[in-house]
């Protein structure tokens, strides 16, 4: 087999779960363009419609459906429903669906937290497990899990979300481990700050038109100065896919523009009366010595 053929998923059966738009709508768009045919699904009935139209009007097989990645009756009717469109199990599952919620920690309900514990974390593990057993099976099978900067490092006000990304990330990790023997991959792509609609609120411009403070600090933090960009991740995701991969397992994969590598701080965003404080303990204490 060619390099280049090595790239390529003529045939697959290929599963994004929240592909009707963001992040998920271009991974499934790259997987058709390498030859998958295309299965997804979301919660609203006319955005799933909408995406169908739009796949159905690049020329490409595809199959959508309402379905919650957290309701395992749900989800084991769409498989079903997947194999008997294309007629043959799963080959390929991204694990994309997932939302976020910026609410203090100390102001988080439990709902609020089990609500983004279910969709980001539980629910990868409902659809991989819906998949397996055609994986293991057919003794073939790739599982990409969505990470996140978050699957690493805190912030404020992302607790429930940074938890269920760390938590993806070993899940990612156990799914290698306990089916590499079935020459099934689970790996995750882990985006740095990708411009989508789970992230507008970060860009939002104040009434005044000023640039929104925390737009400047991912620019800051990020070696590129810019926010990634759908089409920054679908080569990943086409590679993590195809047989090029296949030696590749348990191992999330950043895409942040350099963000995990760099010490970046705007200054600007630094509380100056702080640092005032504390150079005026540091002058107590030469004056101790
Ligand atoms: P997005 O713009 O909010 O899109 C999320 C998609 O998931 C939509 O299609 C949404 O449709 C669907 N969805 C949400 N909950 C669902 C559920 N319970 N069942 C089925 N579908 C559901 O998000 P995105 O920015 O594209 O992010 C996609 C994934 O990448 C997420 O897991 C996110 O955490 C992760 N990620 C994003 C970034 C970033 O910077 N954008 C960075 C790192 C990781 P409905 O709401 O209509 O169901
Ligand atoms: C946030 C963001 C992030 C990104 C992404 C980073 O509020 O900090 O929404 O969590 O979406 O996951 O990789």
């Amino acid at each position: 087999m060619s390099v280049l053929d090595k790239f390529k998923l003529d045939g697959k059966i290929a599963w994004v779960t929240g592909a009707t738009y963001g992040l998920g709508k271009a991974y499934a768009m790259a997987l058709a363009e390498a030859g998958a045919r295309i299965a997804f699904n979301g919660r609203r009935k006319e955005l799933v419609e909408e995406a169908l139209q739009d796949f159905r009007e690049k020329g490409y097989d595809a199959f959508g459906a309402v379905c919650d990645v957290t309701d395992e009756a749900s989800v084991a009717a769409f498989v079903s429903a997947v194999e008997a469109k294309f007629g043959g199990t799963i080959d390929i599952l991204i694990n994309n669906a997932g939302i976020i919620k910026r609410i203090p920690m100390t102001e988080m309900s439990v709902a609020e937290w089990n609500q983004v514990i279910n969709i980001d974390l539980t629910g990868p593990f409902i659809c991989a497990k819906a998949v397996l057993p055609g994986m293991i099976a057919k003794k073939s099978g790739k599982i990409i899990n969505a990470c996140s900067m978050m699957s690493e490092l805190g912030r404020e006000t992302v607790s429930a979300y940074a938890a269920a990304k760390g938590g993806l990330k070993m899940l990612t990790k156990n799914i290698c481990s306990e089916y590499g023997q079935y020459n099934i991959q689970c790996n995750a792509i882990g985006p740095g700050y990708i411009a989508t609609p789970q992230t507008a609120p970060l860009r939002a411009r104040d009434e005044e038109g000023h640039m929104n403070p925390f737009d400047r600090f991912i620019r800051s933090k990020t070696p590129a100065q810019r926010w990634g960009r759908t089409e920054d991740l679908e080569g990943l995701a086409v590679f993590l896919a195809s047989p090029a991969s296949d030696f590749i397992n348990g191992q999330v994969i950043y895409i942040d523009g350099g963000i995990l590598a760099y010490l970046g701080q705007d200054p600007g965003n630094l509380d100056e009366s702080k640092f005032a404080a504390e150079e005026e303990a540091e002058a107590e204490i030469k004056v101790a010595d």
